[in-house]
């Protein structure tokens, strides 16, 4: 099964006769685009799986533990999930940019603070006058761990939302969201990723839609007014930084292992606004970002205040101090930077090519405005077609994903730079066929100075015939590979619901969550100050109903399997909050709190305080519950509100 790669001369041209069918149908380069998509119709042939060493490896008898957490995104779903690796067994859904029934996320007063601290002012008026919530959707596309040093340091995970260009952080302690900012200026973040060196630090987020830079309803078709924001986020404060404009649009982004450059991915060279435009020019661009410049622009006061945010003018033609632009075959995707502290890989996408540039050249391009910006490109393998994402074994290869030849290409790196100083040596060392169309790939601590090389993941878009038939709507799926010296192994094939771009691979003893809150924790530190205004101890038993005006706040307590209180009494039209505290502190003693037929529920983890709020508009009994499984007696863990009908 292992296809040594012999030259092909693959060409662009190639790639569209390649994904005959709809291509023929658009023609021009419209086509081509539309054409990868159909590329998917065309399927592999499939893979036998020779696997039956490393499948003894992957498979863990219960109870035992993995090596590896696996961090995951969702794309639409808008949460993160935490895997096992190698097991690939789901462990937990962490909601973010989504509602979560179970949790309460997106209800809760905790929650919600922080979907709305984070929120533009005018996205919060938008709303308010639509009458919509910005809680209920996300594209998560991209989780990243926090950086000391070139590594992972268990403290956070930072990620994107396309949909509603946010980007938020989880802290690993908790393995909670405690942070959702919105991007000004910018639109829909795309690529996102921590600063590597020496900490995160910044984190930085890719605008990818354009829009015209005053955007007030008068401008429509004049490409020349729109533009497009690289954003860097603090990591510490999740306060956006500074922002740099740039030509063209914004698709994935990296950074270095020195601390210096930033560098992103644009598709969109052209500034088309349409498929054909997006796609005419035969070359497109990287943007390396000059982070010191930036810093030193932003404190000289050359900037302009756009929306509370310091904005550096990085375009084309401006002040080249600031970023420059790296010529790069067609509508480039990935960007992944090599753990050995030197390479970039730049997946084409159009361009069967993955182009290689070294950082350590980056220095003379902004020193000298005359050095030619390819001059960083040190070697442009041709890999087959449709590269997307790259990742490393940090032994000197890389894998990158085929989209359209539903495949994985392991390479080297070293080889592909000798090729394309005239050598005659083929980078390619093995082809290994995916099911199907893979997008992104991961690889055990790959994107850390940490790389060991044992685990690959293909994440691949389609399913297709993988598994049984559920419908129109299929899932993605996964495959999980042993990187084995005799090849890669497959070692496990499993659907995944909608829609994981990338994930990372984190070994364990770097990620080291709490059992059970801290009574301290900030997250209710609201709920406290309010509790302390009302003369309640929220950290002990507690039964206590407020009235304040029609403003009504109950505080109870959970201790399994009772509710400190087993009913409470409020009038009609009163806005009341519960607040409860589960005082039990043992590993997995979560209850929670749900009220019948008033769309209110909320998870209580140990020793954490929730509260949420509703208006009792119904007159009558209403029961609420634990809706959490906590106790023999869980079921008869619930008790009464009475709405009183308004005096008339
Ligand atoms: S993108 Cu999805 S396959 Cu949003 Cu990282 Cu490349
Ligand atoms: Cu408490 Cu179920």
């Amino acid at each position: 099964m292992t296809d040594k790669h012999t030259k092909t001369g693959i060409s662009r041209r190639g790639l569209l006769g390649a994904t005959a069918g709809g291509a023929a149908l658009l023609g021009g380069a419209g086509g081509a685009r539309l054409a990868m998509l159909g590329g998917a119709a065309g399927v592999a042939t499939a893979a036998g799986t020779s696997a039956a060493t490393a499948a003894t490896q992957a498979s863990l008898a219960p109870g035992e533990l993995d090596e590896y957490y696996g961090f995951w995104s969702s794309g639409q779903t808008g949460e993160l999930r935490i895997l096992g690796v190698p097991s690939m067994r789901e462990f937990m859904r962490i909601p973010v940019f989504n509602r979560c029934s179970a949790t309460g996320w997106g209800q809760t007063n905790e929650s919600l603070k922080i979907f709305e601290e984070g929120m533009l002012p005018e996205t919060k008026a938008f709303l308010n006058a639509n009458g919509k919530r910005i809680h209920d959707n996300g594209d998560l596309h991209h989780p990243h761990m926090s950086f000391t040093e070139g590594t992972y340091d268990g403290r956070y995970l930072f990620m994107n939302d396309k949909a509603n260009t946010r980007v938020a952080r989880v802290r690993c302690d908790v393995m909670k969201c405690d942070k959702i900012t919105e991007i000004p200026n910018a639109k829909a973040i795309h690529g996102l990723r921590p600063q590597k060196w020496p900490r995160t630090g910044y984190v930085f987020a890719n605008g990818e839609d354009e829009t015209p830079m005053v955007n007030d309803g008068k401008t429509l078709d004049e490409p020349e007014k729109y533009v497009n924001f690289f954003t860097a986020v603090d990591g510490d404060t999740m306060d956006v930084a500074w922002q740099v404009i740039v030509s063209g649009n914004l698709d994935n982004t990296d950074c270095d292992y020195q601390g210096k450059y930033a560098f992103s991915t644009s598709y969109n060279s052209e500034m088309g606004m349409n498929l054909a435009e997006m796609t005419a020019n035969e070359m497109d661009h990287v943007v390396i970002f000059n982070l010191a410049e930036i810093e030193k622009g932003i404190a000289e006061g050359d900037f302009q205040e756009l929306n509370g945010v310091k904005v550096i003018d990085g375009r084309k033609g401006q002040n080249k101090k600031y970023t420059r632009y790296v010529p790069i075959p067609n509508s480039p995707h990935g960007i992944n930077t090599a753990p050995d502290k030197k390479h970039v890989c730049i997946a084409g996408k159009l361009s069967p090519t993955v182009s290689v540039l070294d950082v350590r050249k980056f220095d003379a391009l902004f020193e000298d405005d005359s050095i030619d910006p390819r001059s960083v490109v040190v070697a442009e393998p041709e890999l087959g077609l449709g590269p997307l994402h790259t990742c490393y074994d940090g032994k000197g290869n890389a894998f990158t994903t085929l989209f359209l030849d539903s495949q994985v290409v392991k390479w080297n790196i070293d080889d592909a730079i000798r090729a394309h100083n005239g050598e005659d040596v083929d980078p390619i060392i093995q082809k290994e066929d995916v099911h199907y169309q893979p997008g992104h790939n991961s690889t055990s601590m790959g994107e850390t100075l940490e790389a060991d090389g044992k685990w690959y993941i293909s994440m691949n878009k389609f399913s297709k015939d993988r598994f049984l038939n559920v419908g129109p709507l299929k899932p993605e799926n996964e495959q999980l590979f042993a990187i084995e010296d005799g090849g890669m192994k497959l070692v496990h094939d499993g659907p995944t619901f909608a829609e994981p771009h990338d994930s990372i691979i984190v070994r364990r003893d770097i990620v080291n969550p709490v059992s059970v809150w801290d009574r301290n924790d900030p997250m209710w530190a609201d709920t406290r100050a309010q509790a302390e205004a009302d003369g309640v101890d929220i950290d002990d038993w507690m039964d206590t109903v407020i009235r304040d005006g029609d403003k009504v706040r109950v505080y109870m307590s959970s201790m399994a399997p009772a509710f400190s209180m087993e009913k409470f009494t409020v009038r009609e039209g009163d806005e009341v909050t519960v607040i409860v505290t589960n005082l039990d502190d043992i590993d997995d003693l979560t209850h929670g709190f749900c009220l019948n037929n008033h769309g209110v529920a909320m998870e209580l983890g140990p020793q954490a305080t929730a509260s949420v709020t509703f208006v009792a508009a119904k007159p009558g009994v209403y029961w609420y519950y634990c809706q959490w499984f906590c106790h023999a007696l869980h079921m008869e863990m619930r008790g009464r509100m009475l709405v009183e009908p308004k005096a008339s």
